[in-house]
């Protein structure tokens, strides 16, 4: 067997075994005797260090000019264009999505570092009027100080560039904890930005689980903020942790995204969009479409269309460019797919296709799945109602657009929306009405782009939002500056 490659942690601009001696691997989840690389099973200690340089590194890049540091961010972008072939290559042996994808996950990474490089010439504040004379009122962006960037195995660069990228952009330093079971992105993500020339100790990376490197992590009491992206019940967890010091949190979680299919939809768009929300990514993504509520009108067709093409979807390894989707991250994932698939039979849902392990040739392997379709899914039904983070699609019947809309927002979660129409006022009508962060129009309920606020409404978030200027609000404090110049006591409010 091939020798593993061992990968370090980057404590204060040194690469570093941890302080255990212990390493763990990351295995191919389209082949696991392919192992991806083995990583530093991570301490307390460990982390400590992480966040110690963190903060000694702070007042510097604080005081380094937001051009400049963007600058670095524009060159982070560069070579990201670079590198981009070899790091969807990697992304694919250590995820498992097909290359297809994985290239779009760092394109959106590119697409960010860009887009926030020249962020760092506007962080724009406001000016506004003063209610006296000689008197200017204005407010400036702060960074908040030490960020935590705990981060998922679905986007294994794109959704750590979200975090990374803005937080450096306004000033502060950052400790990573990537996703075990995707470490390698993150490494190479932070290989880039040393090769870019972002100075030592302002950005940190510590791998390891989440008991022995998130919790001390977010319990640091050096730790200012904390950006999370994962399940909702991990989130809970975080945002009771940081309650407890009174840090500041943001998390991006679940989501139970829905497509509504009306009457007058070009139903051969729709069932592309349907296919793509709810396979892409082998359904592993918050965005992901997991339910698909359609006009009873055009339930038959629909779903017959929509059977043939899931059934005709090419399962295999990702790195194959023929393969339409790849396999399920890990075992314990397509156990949890494979339950609810269970589930959905048990509460008397329709199995129209898939609910098993796949295991032919060239798949006995790795976790693959079936794509797999549940028809007659009343709203209630769990599969319905839980985020099962895998290739499957709940078919559910509507009357009536509000009927829709009542459907779509029966759920605890709030992220992405669609519904596919001709007419313009149910489409407008839609946008109002469906309580989701995100909703399209005659498109799916994934790919969003970085220049717009991505979160959700509910149980998805907490109120924040990251990319585009959003994602400045979660990584500045805003101070609001007053300038009297005219040389008296004035008494803003009150009477003489
Ligand atoms: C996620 O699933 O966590 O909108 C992120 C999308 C991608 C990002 C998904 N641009 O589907």
């Amino acid at each position: 067997m091939a020798r593993v490659k061992v990968f370090k942690n980057y404590i204060n601009g040194k690469w570093q075994a941890s302080s255990s001696g212990e390493t763990f691997d990351s295995v191919n989840p389209a082949n696991t005797r392919e192992i991806v690389g083995r990583f530093q099973q991570s301490t307390r200690k460990d982390v400590n260090d992480a966040v110690t340089a963190a903060t000694a590194a702070l007042p510097k890049w604080k005081k380094t000019p937001a051009p400049h540091r963007g600058e670095i961010l524009f060159r982070v972008a560069e070579l990201l264009v670079k590198y981009k072939e070899s790091l969807a290559q990697d992304m694919t042996r250590e995820m498992g999505k097909i290359i297809k994808e994985t290239r779009g996950d760092v394109q959106e990474a590119i697409d960010m570092a860009y887009y926030t490089a020249g962020e760092g010439r506007r962080l724009l504040g406001e000016t506004v009027p003063s209610e006296l004379n000689n008197k200017f009122n204005m407010s400036v962006r702060m960074p908040v100080g030490v960020v935590a960037a705990i981060t998922p195995w679905n986007f294994p660069i794109a959704i750590p560039s979200w975090k990374l990228i803005p937080a450096l952009v306004c000033g502060n330093t950052v400790v990573m904890k990537p996703a075990s079971d995707t470490p390698l992105s993150v490494y190479h993500l932070v290989k880039i930005c040393e090769e870019a020339g972002l100075p030592p100790s302002v950005l940190n990376m510590v791998t390891g689980s989440g008991e022995s490197v998130g919790t001390p992590l977010m319990d640091h009491s050096k730790i200012d903020l904390v950006s999370f992206t994962g399940s909702t019940d991990t989130g809970s967890i975080v945002a009771a942790h940081c309650a407890k010091q009174m840090k500041q949190y943001s998390l991006e979680m679940g989501g139970k995204n829905a497509i509504i299919v009306m009457d007058d939809a070009d139903l051969n768009l729709a069932v592309e969009g349907v296919l793509w929300g709810a396979f892409g990514t082998t359904g592993q993504r918050c965005t992901a479409c997991s339910r698909v509520i359609v006009h009873k009108k055009v339930l038959k067709k629909f779903t017959s269309m929509l059977l043939k093409r899931t059934k005709d979807l090419r399962v295999g390894d990702g790195l194959n460019e023929k393969s339409e989707m790849g396999p399920l991250v890990n075992e314990a994932q397509r156990q949890k797919v494979l339950n609810y698939c269970k589930i959905g039979v048990d509460e008397g849902a329709k199995l129209l296709t898939g609910g098993s392990c796949l295991s032919g040739k060239g798949l006995s392997k790795g976790f693959f799945f079936e794509p797999t379709l549940f028809a007659n899914v009343s709203p209630k039904m769990r599969i319905a109602q839980e985020e099962i983070f895998g290739p499957v699609l709940s078919i559910i019947s509507c009357r009536s657009l509000d009927h829709a809309v009542q459907i779509v927002n029966d759920s605890k979660y709030g992220l992405s929306s669609a519904i596919y129409t001709r007419d313009v006022n149910r489409a407008f009508k839609a946008i109002e009405t469906l309580d989701t962060g995100i909703t399209y129009i005659n498109s799916s309920t994934i790919g969003a782009e970085i220049q717009l606020p991505f979160g959700g409404t509910k149980g998805t978030g907490n109120g924040h939002r990251e990319a585009g200027t959003a994602a400045l609000d979660v990584f500045t404090e805003w101070k609001a500056v007053y300038v009297d110049y005219s040389g008296t006591l004035q008494k803003a409010q009150i009477e003489d």
